[in-house]
């Protein structure tokens, strides 16, 4: 059984619903100069915003607009809590200001009213790929130590404003996907890092390190001013959490799926122990980065760390020892060692499929850390086909939240988890992230839209709209 106030409801983040990417005094963001791309074809990251381009973010659903009718829809499935993010520059226009923008908190404050007037609890992310672009441009994103203090300065005016709206939390959006250091758009995504010199790998890699502690810093001292402002919020983190599995049962897998999970997971142990783990001061002794990390920092890591793990879980992924590659050290690299899983199937996107892998990650993240945990992103990305009537008939989805479900009802039944909530990815149709498409989607409304930004923007109800909410309404036990 989930708990009585088992918080589920669905998920997503400013930039990608939005729209209105120049209303209201914002400012330009990171995900305003991102062109759309498509299954392979990288997303572009112009220098500013050039007329004539396709940047899918500036109009993405219109929830801006449209946001009284959305939330109307998502009470009627009976949903306990929304997540969504501040967009960082509706706040702070340009990141570096001394006064935050009244209009766009007045956007936020309407917002979090409406939810309230359904009984919605809003789940906050504080930053979720929303950069502002001037501290890229200005500043070189986090790899420089000031943007420590602007995303405080953030972070505190939220907390501020809406400590009697809000209560759950969260700092940075899957920091730790800056692991995969090669992949140059997720870097560019999580901390503002764009590598445009033919920077080597060892450098790249050494900046990924160096932002991701200012990060660590910065989300540390956010939790600490957040206590004080209202102790009774709950600030967590937010992961990715992929576990590796070893490809097979060879001692060397077995190594290189335990290197992978610790390059991984280290944001979580510094985010719930306040303290980095052995294995990544060895390592980072070992590559020689030499850091800027103070007593200070450390200091306030272990005064800021997280009520509760908050995660996204789309697959599992596995690694393979490869002679050529490795030795002794089985130093791991997302792009080289990961290969594909033969006993899963995968989405049209390539993303596996793996109900079980969450089951797996939720029991081996509450035995290493002991925190209540919420799964705040997971779901199937897919093409729907809308009938002539009207309808849509994704039974495909039905079945992938079935088995996810399940699992997490294992974690928590056979295995004693403390699961406190479930957010689905993108409840509402939204331009995917990591390609810009419109046509992968995820929700249980459809949203009139298609890759090039044409349609009537008018949301439908999805089969899985009415099984959802009689997953919400039996608390998670009826599931056919
Ligand atoms: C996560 C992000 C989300 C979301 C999701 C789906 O990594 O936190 O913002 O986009 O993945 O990814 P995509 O949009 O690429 O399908």
């Amino acid at each position: 059984m989930f708990r009585k106030d088992f918080l589920w409801g669905g998920a997503m983040a400013a930039h990608q619903v939005e729209g209105a990417w120049n209303i209201g005094g914002k400012g330009v963001s990171i995900a305003d100069v991102m062109t759309a791309g498509a299954h392979g074809v990288p997303r572009q990251i112009t220098d500013g915003v050039i007329e004539g381009l396709n940047y899918p973010n500036h109009e993405a659903v219109d929830f801006y607009h449209h946001y009284k009718e959305d939330i109307a829809l998502l009470a009627k499935m009976g949903f306990k809590c929304l997540r969504t993010s501040i967009a960082w520059t509706r706040i702070f226009p340009n990141g570096d200001e001394l006064e935050p923008n009244e209009e766009g908190l007045q956007f936020y404050d309407d917002l979090f009213n409406e939810c309230k007037k359904y009984g919605i609890e809003p789940v906050i992310t504080l930053a979720h790929f929303e950069m502002p672009y001037h501290l890229v441009k200005e500043y070189g994103g986090f790899r420089n130590r000031k943007c420590i203090a602007f995303f405080v300065r953030f972070a505190r005016i939220c907390f501020e404003r809406y400590q009697d709206q809000v209560k759950y939390w969260m700092t940075f959006n899957e920091i730790n996907n800056q692991t995969d250091f090669n992949s140059f758009d997720e870097v560019f995504r999580d901390s503002g890092l764009l590598f445009l010199n033919g920077e080597s790998e060892w450098q790249k890699e050494r900046e990924c390190y160096q932002a991701g502690h200012y990060q660590l810093v910065a989300s540390a001292m956010a939790v600490k001013i957040g206590h004080e402002i209202n102790p009774d919020f709950m600030i967590g983190c937010m992961i990715r959490l992929s576990p590796f599995y070893p490809y097979s049962c060879d001692p060397n897998d077995m190594m290189m799926a335990l290197s992978a999970n610790h390059k991984r997971d280290y944001y979580t142990y510094v985010h719930a122990r306040g303290k980095y783990p052995a294995f990544t001061k060895k390592y980072i002794e070992r590559k020689s980065f030499n850091l800027d990390m103070t007593d200070e920092d450390f200091k306030i890591l272990k005064e800021g760390t997280v009520d509760y793990i908050g995660f996204s879980y789309y697959m599992s992924y596995v690694t393979r020892y490869n002679t050529q590659c490795h030795n002794h050290t089985y130093d791991f690299e997302q792009k080289r060692d990961t290969v594909k899983n033969p006993y899963v199937k995968a989405s049209d996107w390539g993303w596996q499929i793996d109900p079980a892998g969450l089951r797996f990650a939720l029991g081996y993240y509450y035995d290493l850390f002991e925190l209540p945990m919420m799964i705040v992103e997971n779901g199937l990305g897919a093409i729907d086909v809308v009938e002539k009537d009207g309808s849509i008939h994704d039974d495909y989805r039905i079945n992938y939240f079935r088995d996810h479900i399940q699992a997490m009802k294992d974690a928590v039944e056979l295995d004693g988890v403390d699961l406190i909530g479930y957010t689905t990815w993108g409840p509402i149709d939204l331009v995917s992230a990591g390609t810009g498409e419109m046509k992968k989607r995820y929700g249980f409304i459809y949203v009139d839209k298609d890759n090039e930004g044409k349609g009537t923007l008018n949301r439908y109800e999805k089969k899985s709209f009415s099984w959802y909410k009689k997953v919400i309404a039996s608390n998670g036990e009826d599931l056919d």
